[in-house]
């Protein structure tokens, strides 16, 4: 059955991988599943065509079939559920994997997107001075436990799952800020991930398209 996504038709960040299409996209290529890419104007967005298949007017979304999801994690769930490859078998480890996806959607991700769109959205504001170090404290104390629960593992509960997959995406985010410098684990956790031959043809894929430059050979 035919799987399309919906993303940026040219995505802000010019193609850094940054929009939560990406981390879609990894999990399809991780599992190994062919699909296509809807692109969606940001006026296109908000229209009711789309506004059906996602109530808060966002990218990304996923059909396959008569089944549409929106919420980045939850399509990763939706995939690591059914294929083999990002959640472990024994249930356990399953649920600790799961436990980690949320971590990274509802633990990490907020204070990380509260500072990246400060950074971005408020500079002209009359609090911007005073709330960014909060707002980077916050990040940085994040960081710190995630550094130290990581220890010197290469992932978070033993194999690579969607807890490793989500995580990576989320921190991705900071890497323009130089926060994630200060524990080297965490760099070289992004880097681990990064490196996977799953990840480098998601981020290509979404170059290729944001750029409308195909992959150089
Ligand atoms: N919780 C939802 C999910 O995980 O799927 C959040 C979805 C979401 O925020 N989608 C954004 C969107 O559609 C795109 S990814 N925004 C349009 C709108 O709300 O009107 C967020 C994003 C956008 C741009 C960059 N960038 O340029 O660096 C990074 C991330």
């Amino acid at each position: 059955m035919t799987i399309t996504l919906t993303a940026f038709d040219r995505s802000p960040d010019g193609g850094k991988g940054l929009a939560r299409d990406t981390r879609v996209r990894w999990a399809l290529e991780e599992v190994g599943l062919p699909y296509d890419v809807r692109p969606v104007s940001f006026r296109a967005m908000k229209e009711p065509a789309h506004l059906a298949i996602h109530p808060f007017g966002q990218i990304p979304t996923y059909e396959e079939g008569d089944l549409v999801l929106f919420e980045s994690g939850s399509i990763v769930l939706h995939l690591a559920e059914r294929h083999a490859g990002l959640l472990p078998d024994d249930a356990p480890a399953r649920a600790r994997a799961i436990s980690w996806m949320f971590a990274a959607v509802n633990t990490m991700e907020p204070p990380i997107l509260d500072f990246a769109n400060m950074r971005i959205q408020e500079r002209d504001k009359p609090w911007y001075e005073a709330r960014l170090p909060l707002a980077e404290e916050r990040v940085r104390g994040r960081l710190s436990q995630l550094s130290t629960r990581l220890g010197d593992a290469d992932w978070l509960d033993g194999a690579f799952s969607a807890g490793d997959l989500m995580m990576v995406s989320v921190l991705l985010r900071l890497r323009a800020s130089g926060l994630l410098d200060d524990a080297p684990n965490l760099v070289a956790y992004v880097a681990r991930g990064e490196a996977r031959p799953a990840y480098q043809r998601a981020f290509e894929a979404q170059r290729a398209f944001n750029t409308g430059q195909p992959a150089p050979r």
